[in-house]
């Protein structure tokens, strides 16, 4: 059987199906390096260069997530590895937890849920009232697979739609071709753009202020999209009004001002993370493994490497 390395965990039902078809080692272990010929990996642990660079033989990386920025794609298209990510399967997960950040932030359900919870309702009476979450005007950083998504589901609530991407779509929202005139025109904000080099502290300082006192940033894309320092001393100062975050710029670590700010919302990185979503990813990530071993070709090639992948 051919030989796979696994970088970072796997599921039970992935590692099922893998050890059907390949002998897994893991990257922790002392693994044949040169019989390496497909490599199971995540958005988070990505291939390290020396991994890479070991794996002499190589043909396939198989992500476990849609975002791929923690993968040097330049460095695997140079040796011919052809990366493998999970779109669309967590679209409405991603879109759902983006809601619920949003919908949590301008409800206060975490307080209220601490207040019915600690006796404090009895004690000391009626919760504060909270703002509501109906008829905003949501800008949203990214109108892609899940941006739509969101868009979509925030019909529900009766929202104005804003995006701004580098170019227009042919969509019913609102084209800002400028992040700061989309933040100052809106009073939301979901950023749900790739990480990377070119989208790196898009959301600057310059951005929050224009969001402004009332207005409340939500981000389920990757921490490095938002200037996380601008994002605390905009929050300390009352600049901003309120955040609501799934991703960090230094994960799992999250700035300790954050963490004690009544006004901010924290999620350890689980946009995806139910057992329906993460076995539909699971399942993408063999299929693509698989599909190669069977045909030389694989199913969701990232496209900076679609090139390699035979019609
Ligand atoms: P996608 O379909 O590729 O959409 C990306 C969108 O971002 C496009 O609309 C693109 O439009 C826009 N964009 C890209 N670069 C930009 C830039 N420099 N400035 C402004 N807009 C830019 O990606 P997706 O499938 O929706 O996923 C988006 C990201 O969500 C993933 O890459 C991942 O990082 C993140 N994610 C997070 C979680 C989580 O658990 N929190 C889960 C899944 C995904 P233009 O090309 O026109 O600019
Ligand atoms: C996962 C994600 O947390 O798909 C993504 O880009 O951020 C999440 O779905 C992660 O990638 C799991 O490896």
């Amino acid at each position: 059987m051919p030989d796979l390395l696994q970088i970072g965990g796997i599921t039970d039902d992935m590692r099922t199906r893998l050890e059907e078809r390949f002998t897994i080692h893991k990257v922790g272990d002392d693994y044949p390096a040169d019989a390496i010929t497909h490599i199971v990996t995540n958005g988070h642990d990505g291939v390290p260069g020396p991994v890479l660079e070991a794996c002499k033989n190589a043909k396939v990386a198989a992500s476990y997530g849609v975002g791929y920025d923690a993968i040097d794609t330049d460095a695997c298209v140079a040796r011919g590895v052809l990366v493998t990510h999970t779109p669309d399967v967590l679209n409405e997960e991603v879109a759902t937890t983006a809601i619920m950040l949003m919908l949590t932030s301008y409800r206060n359900f975490l307080s209220d849920e601490a207040h019915a919870r600690s006796g404090a309702w009895e004690r000391d009476g009626n919760a504060p009232l909270s703002r509501s979450a109906d008829g905003r005007r949501v800008g949203i950083l990214g109108l892609g697979r899940i941006g739509l998504a969101i868009a979509d589901k925030l019909k529900a609530f009766g929202t104005d739609i804003h995006y701004h991407t580098r170019s227009a779509k042919d969509v019913p929202y609102t084209y800002h071709a400028n992040l700061v005139d989309m933040a100052a025109a809106v009073d939301v904000i979901i950023c749900i753009t790739p990480g990377g080099p070119a989208t790196h502290h898009l959301v600057n300082a310059d951005v929050l202020n224009a969001l402004g006192a009332e207005g409340t940033l939500i981000n389920v894309s990757r921490g490095s999209v938002v200037d996380e320092a601008a994002l605390v001393s905009a929050l300390q100062d009352g600049r901003l009004g309120y955040a609501a975050l799934d991703v960090f710029e230094e994960e799992p670590k999250i700035p300790d001002a954050l963490k004690s700010m009544s006004n901010v919302v924290l999620l350890p990185h689980v946009g995806s993370a139910t057992h329906e979503t993460r076995a539909a990813m699971g399942n993408l990530v063999v299929d693509n493994l698989l599909s190669h071993l069977d045909t030389g070709r694989v199913v969701t090639p990232v496209p900076e490497c679609a090139h390699l992948n035979p019609a």
